[in-house]
């Protein structure tokens, strides 16, 4: 039997509206990895569709937690950051980057922190000169389209988009340091939605995509991130796992759909699990 990839996963714990931790940790485990956590803050609920959520900032944990960690010798095969709770968190999380980074494990940082052409309430502009800085130690980033033009200082333009436009993100997005890039999000017709992919080195752009369903799914950034690291330490290629989670979350958001749930409390992602282990191997 192959050894068990152990990620850590840097996000907040929103008690109720499956996202960030809440997803990452069911998935990844589900995928047969050791999933540790460092939460950022823990909420009552998540920012987007309610309202009066409560907020408890951990950014004086981090480095406590990281210290204990190293006098146990302790090493990850991939380090995941998604919502961080503070604006100082982005400096302390790239310390934890430099301080367990190996020539064989992945970073893969997910730039969260706005969508649908706005920044999250909580967040003011310079949360994106912070993530920007964030996204150039990072292997892998995988920000949205609005993530993206925060990041690169672009116009936020609606889908559906064109190529010339998806392109001049990646390189944009490139530029900032991270090796690779899925820029999450891209649709050129109305029945397919998907990702692109950058591999800076090979100066390679490859898209992925799933149908499109219209509206808007929360969660479904932080499913992704978490299905795409779940397929990498598989063992797939970056298009073969932004393939596995571009199904995934498809699979999630036809499951909500069918259920008729509300939108906020996030995608049905458990009753869609026992079809993403069977797509990783995992069972036959
Ligand atoms: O899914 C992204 C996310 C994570 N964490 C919190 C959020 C959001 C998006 O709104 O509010 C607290």
């Amino acid at each position: 039997m192959k050894k068990q990839k152990r990620v850590m996963a840097i996000h907040d714990i929103s008690c109720v509206g499956r996202c960030s931790l809440t997803v990452a940790l069911p998935i990844l485990s589900a995928a047969g990895h050791d999933c540790g956590v460092l939460p950022t803050a823990v909420l009552s609920t998540h920012t987007g569709g309610f309202e009066g959520f409560t907020y408890r900032d951990l950014t004086q944990d981090i480095r406590p937690i990281s210290a204990h960690w190293q006098g146990l010798g302790l090493g990850f095969d991939a380090l995941y950051s998604g919502f961080l709770g503070s604006f100082e968190q982005i400096d302390l999380v790239a310390e934890l980057f430099a301080t367990y980074k190996t020539p064989d494990n992945i970073i893969l940082v997910d730039p969260v922190m706005a969508d649908n052409g706005k920044l999250y309430t909580i967040y003011s502009p310079e949360m994106a000169k912070g993530m920007a800085r964030l996204c150039a130690g990072a292997d892998i980033i995988i920000p949205n389209i609005t993530e993206a033009c925060f990041m690169v200082d672009e116009e936020y333009r609606e889908g559906p988009y064109d190529k010339p436009y998806i392109e001049k993100l990646l390189r944009k997005l490139a530029a900032l340091g991270p090796k690779k890039v899925v820029l999450t999000g891209a649709w050129f017709d109305e029945a397919k939605l998907g990702a692109a992919i950058y591999d800076a080195a090979q100066n390679q752009i490859d898209y992925v995509f799933a149908p499109r369903i219209d509206g808007y799914f929360h969660g479904t950034g932080d499913v992704f991130g978490s299905t795409l690291l779940s397929g990498l330490l598989a063992g797939n290629t970056l298009a073969q796992a932004t393939q596995i989670a571009c199904d995934y979350v498809y699979e999630c958001i036809c499951i909500t759909v069918d259920l008729d749930q509300e939108r906020r409390y996030g995608v049905a992602f458990e009753l869609a699990l026992p079809g993403l282990i069977k797509k990783l191997g995992l069972i036959v």
